[in-house]
Order: C-alpha cells, then sequence, then structure tokens
C-alpha cells in the first residue's frame, strides 16, 4: 500500500492572481471608532492560566464617587451628598442628580451594545474593529513583521492508499497576522492554520505528533473516533507520539490541539483542517479551503504581539481571519471560472465566535453541514458553523465578477473575515 505522509509547512505559492485593483463591494474595516470607555461586568485575572472569575464585589464599603464604574450595577447612584439622603435634598439637587443618573445609564448603554467595547483594565484598550489599525496595541516600538506568504486555499488532492501516515510537527514560529502585526504563534508545521490534510472514508491514518517547542502540546481530529483519555494527552517538551485511527465519517473537520487552557492553544495558532472525502467521492468542483478563526493580541516590550487572555475570555477579537491573515483574499482573490461549481470547505476554528459564512451575490446551491453529504440543505444565503464544527458550501455562480465572502457577524468582518471569490469569464 502506498504510504504518503503529509506535511505542506510552507503553502505553494502557486498563485492565487493578485489583481491591481479589486474592489470589494463591501467597506473597509471599521478602525477608528472609540466608544466611550466603560467598565465591563467582570474583571478578568491577568494570570493566562487562570480561569475568568466574576470580580468580588467589595465588601461593605459604600460607593464613593472614586469607586469603580462597576457601581453602574448598582441599583443606585453614588450619593450626591455625604451624609444626607438622596430624596432628601432640594428640587434642584433632585433634578441634577436624577439627570446624572440617566446620563450614567444612557453612556452604559450605549457602551454596552457596541461590540468593540474595549476592555477597561486592559494595557491596551485596543477595540476590536482593529484589522487596519488599534489604538495603544499600535503605540510603542515597531517590529518588523515578517513577509507574509499567502495561505494557499486550493484543496489539496487526498491521499492514497487504504492505509496512510500523517506527521505534524508543533514549531513556535513568529508569523504575521495583519500588516505590520507580528504574532508569537504556536503551531502545527509552522502556518497558521497548518497543513490541509486530505484523506478517504474508510482509509487508516498512521498519525504522529513530533513536538519540538519547549512545552506540552496535544492533538486532537474531530474526524477521529478514539479514546481522549488516550490519544489526545499532552505530548511532553521534545517528544513525539504516535496513534492510528480510522476515518469513518465524511466531512471538514477540526484538529487542534487540546491542551490547558485549550482557548490559549487554539487562539495561538494550534489548528487545521482535515478533509474526509465520502467513499463515493465529490462531483467535480474548484476546490477551496477556509479556516476562520481570531487572534487576541497583547503588545509585547518589543513591539510583536502575543496572547491576551482577558481579550480572549471576554471574546473581543482584534483581528478575525480566513486562514490566518486578515482580508487576505481581498488583496488575493480565490478564483473560479464561469460555470465552474465551486466547493468551499470551510472550518471555523474559533476559538469562541460562530461564523455566519455568507458570500455576497451568490446563493450556496448546496450545503453539506459538517461536509456530509447525507447533511444535505439546498439555496442557503448563510451558514451557521459553530467552533469546531464545518461546513462545505457550493456555488455554481451563473456570472462573471467579483463576490466577496465574509462573515456576516460584520464585527468579525470588519475584523478581517472578509475575502473575495473572483469568477472569470
Ligand atoms: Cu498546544
Amino acid at each position: 500500500m502506498a504510504q504518503q505522509s503529509v506535511e505542506r509547512p510552507t503553502p505553494s505559492s502557486e498563485a492565487i492572481p493578485q489583481p491591481a485593483a479589486v474592489e470589494p463591494m463591501v467597506a473597509e474595516p471599521i478602525s477608528d471608532t472609540t466608544p466611550a470607555a466603560v467598565e465591563p461586568a467582570v474583571v478578568m485575572p491577568t494570570e493566562s492560566a487562570q480561569p475568568a472569575q466574576p470580580a468580588q464585589p467589595t465588601q461593605t464599603a459604600p460607593a464613593t464617587p472614586s469607586a469603580p464604574s462597576s457601581t453602574y450595577f448598582t441599583s443606585a447612584p453614588a450619593p450626591v451628598r455625604a451624609g444626607k439622603g438622596f430624596w432628601r435634598g432640594s428640587p434642584a439637587e433632585i433634578v441634577f442628580a436624577t439627570l446624572t443618573a440617566f446620563a450614567l445609564i444612557a453612556a452604559f448603554m450605549l457602551s454596552v451594545t457596541h461590540v468593540s467595547a474595549p476592555a477597561s483594565d486592559s494595557n491596551s484598550g485596543n477595540n476590536s474593529n482593529s484589522a487596519s489599525s488599534s489604538s495603544s496595541n499600535s503605540s510603542g516600538p515597531a517590529f518588523p513583521a515578517p513577509a507574509h506568504k499567502t495561505y494557499d486555499a486550493t484543496a489539496p488532492a487526498a491521499l492514497q492508499g487504504s492505509v496512510v501516515n500523517v506527521k505534524l510537527e508543533v514549531k513556535d514560529s513568529l508569523i504575521s497576522i495583519a500588516p505590520g502585526v507580528a504574532y508569537h504563534a504556536w503551531t502545527f508545521g509552522g502556518t497558521v492554520p497548518g497543513p490541509i490534510i486530505r484523506v478517504k472514508q474508510g482509509q487508516t491514518i498512521n498519525f504522529t505528533l513530533v513536538n519540538g517547542t519547549a512545552m506540552a502540546h496535544s492533538i486532537d481530529f474531530h474526524a477521529a473516533e478514539t479514546p481522549w483519555n488516550v490519544n489526545y494527552q499532552a505530548v511532553a517538551a521534545g517528544k513525539s507520539f504516535s496513534f492510528t485511527w480510522k476515518a469513518s465519517y465524511p466531512g471538514i473537520f477540526m484538529y487542534h490541539c487540546g491542551t490547558p487552557p485549550v482557548i490559549e492553544h487554539i487562539a495561538n495558532g494550534m489548528y487545521g483542517a482535515i478533509i474526509v472525502d465520502p467513499a463515493s467521492g465529490w462531483k467535480p468542483a474548484h476546490e477551496f479551503v477556509l479556516v476562520q478563526s481570531e487572534f487576541y493580541t497583547r503588545k509585547m516590550p518589543d513591539g510583536s504581539m502575543s496572547f491576551d487572555y482577558n481579550k480572549a475570555m471576554a471574546v473581543q477579537p482584534d483581528y478575525v481571519t480566513f486562514n490566518g491573515y486578515v482580508n487576505q483574499y481581498k488583496e488575493a482573490p480565490l478564483t473560479a471560472k464561469l460555470g465552474e461549481r465551486v466547493r468551499i470547505f470551510v472550518l471555523n476554528a474559533g476559538p469562541s465566535e460562530f461564523s455566519a459564512f455568507h458570500t455576497i451575490g451568490a446563493m450556496f446551491t448546496d450545503v453539506y453541514t459538517d461536509g456530509n453529504p447525507a447533511n444535505h440543505m439546498v439555496g442557503n444565503q448563510t451558514i451557521t458553523i459553530p467552533p469546531g464544527g464545518g461546513s462545505v458550501v457550493e456555488l455554481t455562480i451563473p456570472e462573471a465578477g467579483l463576490y466577496p465572502f465574509v462573515t456576516h457577524s460584520f464585527a468579525n468582518a470588519s475584523a478581517g473575515a472578509l475575502g473575495i471569490l473572483k469568477i472569470e469569464a
């Protein structure tokens, strides 16, 4: 039996053409909205390994003018005057206090309805719409971001044979996630997402994880049925681990590191897509793979970026991407020919945001939830893809042109989850 290993750490440069000027039909990321600062409902811990805990209420201390604005959550505003009951002031004082209370409530309501309200205690004050710029994350020293090579979204061919070998190597890599933004990623194979793996239903996979880093990591294949306590456990620094599993169900599945805190290992880049082709195969199509995911950034003293646990727990991403880099397929559209069936294997790696996958100006003629042909829907506009889930969408577009694809959660589209499908006549 032919045994092949899959290692595609550096996506092929076979190119998605880069037209001189692509005018998307959607707005540029909004980067300069600056909502009024507001204190969040909870205060996140600063230790990255600690789970979030709600802020403990201050024991018995009454609200004072200098108290944190978490007092917005109390039932009454701070006393207008010490030693005097609120309703015992003069009519003018009552009017003033009432107006003040309404102003505070209005300010709070405005800020909580703004999706990009910044974390109050943040060292950054960054807002989530910062795909093209950020506030204090952009201050401080500049760090030379590595050149970004467009992640090849072309679906690879499936490995052949009834038994295949798949090896993934864990590497720490400095990657670019947006123009000028260098991020300290934890990766499978050096890229984010990791390499696209493609096998066939019924195949047996001999899998090996090679941990080339200084900390423990692990693997979790959503396409596999195998005991977590045996095969998904931490692999120590410098060690390798192998196990065998069978691909029983067709689809588009996530693989990821499952070492706690999982949110950190995923948000740092430890995920990728594995396609399991149905035993009966797919109809011919021009195939692409898109992995949506979020980045939560914190600026390091040297100007590079690292993971921000508080933002991740508050689900306040700075960047949301397809295949690990903001708007990369807006600059280098995915291209297909008029009349071709286009099949997109869409995976949502999260770690926390849902994807509302949508193509502007087109219809999903066929949708297969999780990529299983048995889960068939037709004529869909927007597909819900949970974190850790996937979907196969097919489009046969009747007219040449540009068709942006986004998550229709537009805060996330504005944060970089936008690309273009170009249909050429
Ligand atoms: Cu890990």
